[in-house]
């Protein structure tokens, strides 16, 4: 078989009958069966014209079909681009425009094309049919295209190669211990690095099964926790789960690890977490670009509040430290993007003139060697673990008839960790509610970005720089 450097690292290794997926009210695949899946929608992909470096685009409910897809789509040589399946209309023509895929996939189409762009379900691609085998990929070519909004607002692709990607599974599974004998609990979504690499490769490499679920839901976590050993999760599925009767030390003692990140864990929910389950919930750092980039230890002591020791081949600094030693991450190694999608400036932006990656969060390192993220030099919002840009939203708040500006920014949530909120001034002689400002959003913008809570003020808190002063409408 032809070398497709991720495809035959991923799934070539493991036994025929061993499990891939584990049923839960859906149906078991074996690693076979997924081989032989991935192999027919790869000729699928080809007979309808996809070209190796050729754009896949997809935007379905997460599903087995899901993963096949993203499988059969690098096995073709194609760059997968999946989407949030919250994003409006209006988001995907911007996507469309930008990756110009071949194809696009769509739960229900409900044309032949779109912007010029051929629409298919997963059905059409996962008919029985004839097998392709991989076709061969270097380890620089890329594998996937993640967009990521950015502080102007515009979403940018962050691309990956097949390197960024193995070589992120391959530490982290090594570095978390997962064989053949885990199954992992997957309740993440597939369109993002979490759910689709950090979750999916790691289980992929290690031959282990994954139960599958739709969406993170307490009674399916409750009902699957038995045949899991493994879980990875943002902090809202921990401070769901203590709230949980069901997770406790008894019901969680036969697993082995379980695994926090996209956003800050509160020390407050780990000590809880650890005292009502009897596990040290393991956090690490991550970011679409870069891949994962830090981890707690697997042995050794994970500590609240931090998130651990750059991992394996993967080189951190702190630029500009300040008196007490916190400065801007900068990140360097085989997991990082070579760039953003035709978008050579913000690259160039990205990247020091020595070659390190600016990440935009703000750490300190202490005496251990253990990072922690103690800020944001970048102005974003993570909401239930997905990003907000609030420029992104404050544009289309800005652009509605009858507003002046606006300034958007994160309020702290109990179940979110934030959440989106704004503050409106309007335009002399108009007179616009909040709901009207919440209302007129919608349809524009995926729901996860609109404000929860909208301020009408007369002026925006500014400093003596004209700069508006997020911090000083955080504290309402
Ligand atoms: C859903 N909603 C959200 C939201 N998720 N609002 C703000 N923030 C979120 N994260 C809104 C919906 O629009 C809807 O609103 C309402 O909440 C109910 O939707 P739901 O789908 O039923 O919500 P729920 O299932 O409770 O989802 C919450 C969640 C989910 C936390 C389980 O958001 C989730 O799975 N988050 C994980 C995100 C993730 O994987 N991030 C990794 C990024 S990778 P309405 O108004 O329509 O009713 C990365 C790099 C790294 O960051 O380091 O990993
Ligand atoms: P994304 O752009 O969606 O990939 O999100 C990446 C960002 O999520 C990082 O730049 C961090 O700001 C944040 N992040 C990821 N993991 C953690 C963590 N464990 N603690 C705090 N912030 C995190």
């Amino acid at each position: 078989m032809a070398a497709n450097t991720l495809i035959t690292a991923l799934i070539d290794h493991q036994p025929g009958d061993a499990p891939f997926l584990t049923a839960l009210g859906g149906q078991a695949l074996s690693y076979d069966g997924l081989r032989g899946r991935v192999a027919q929608a790869a000729a699928e992909l080809m007979r309808r014209g996809v070209e190796p470096g050729d754009r896949v685009m997809c935007q379905i409910a997460k599903s087995p079909a899901g993963l096949v897809l993203y499988l059969a789509s690098v096995a073709a040589g194609a760059v997968f681009v999946p989407l949030n399946t919250a994003y409006t209309a209006a988001e995907l023509d911007y996507f469309l425009g930008d990756a110009a895929p071949a194809l696009l996939i769509l739960d229900a189409p409900d044309a032949d094309a779109r912007g010029g762009v051929p629409l298919v379900s997963p059905g059409d691609l996962l008919r029985p049919g004839p097998a392709a085998a991989p076709v061969p990929r270097q380890p620089d070519d890329l594998a996937a295209i993640l967009y990521t909004s950015g502080t102007t607002g515009r979403s940018k692709g962050a691309m990956l190669t097949h390197e960024n990607l193995l070589s992120n599974a391959i530490v982290l599974t090594e570095l978390w211990r997962f064989t053949a004998d885990d199954c992992l609990l997957h309740a993440l979504p597939i369109f993002h690095t979490h759910g689709l690499f950090v979750a999916t490769n790691t289980a992929l490499l290690a031959g282990a099964s994954i139960c599958l679920l739709p969406g993170f839901d307490l009674d399916r976590m409750a009902a699957s926790l038995p045949a899991a050993t493994a879980m990875m999760g943002v902090p809202t599925f921990y401070t769901r789960m203590l709230d949980d009767p069901r997770f406790t030390r008894q019901s969680m003692a036969h697993m082995r690890l379980i695994v926090s990140g996209s956003s800050p864990l509160l020390a407050e929910t780990h000590a809880r977490f650890a005292q009502q389950t009897g596990h040290a919930i393991l956090e690490r750092y991550g970011m679409t670009e870069t891949n994962m980039i830090t981890s707690n230890p697997y042995d050794g002591k994970r500590i609240a509040g931090t998130v651990g020791h750059p991992l394996p081949g993967v080189a951190l600094r702190l630029s500009a430290p300040d008196a007490q030693g916190i400065g801007g991450i900068e990140v360097r190694g085989p997991n990082v993007t070579p760039g953003y999608w035709r978008n050579r400036d913000k690259t160039a932006e990205s990247f020091t003139p020595d070659g390190w990656f600016i990440t935009g969060d703000l750490g300190q390192i202490d005496d251990q060697g253990y990072l922690s993220i103690v800020g944001r030099a970048k102005d974003l919002v993570i909401s239930g673990g997905f990003n907000i840009y609030p420029k992104e939203v404050e544009t289309v708040i800005d652009a509605l008839p009858g507003v002046a500006e606006s300034a958007v920014f994160g309020v702290p949530h109990p179940d979110l960790g934030e959440a989106v909120a704004a503050a409106v001034v309007l335009a002399p002689g108009t007179d616009l509610s909040a709901e009207t400002i919440i209302s007129a959003l919608d349809g524009t913008l995926a729901r996860f970005k609109i404000p929860r809570q909208v301020r009408i003020l007369a002026e925006l808190p500014r400093n003596a720089m004209g700069k508006v002063q997020k911090q000083v409408l955080r504290q309402g």
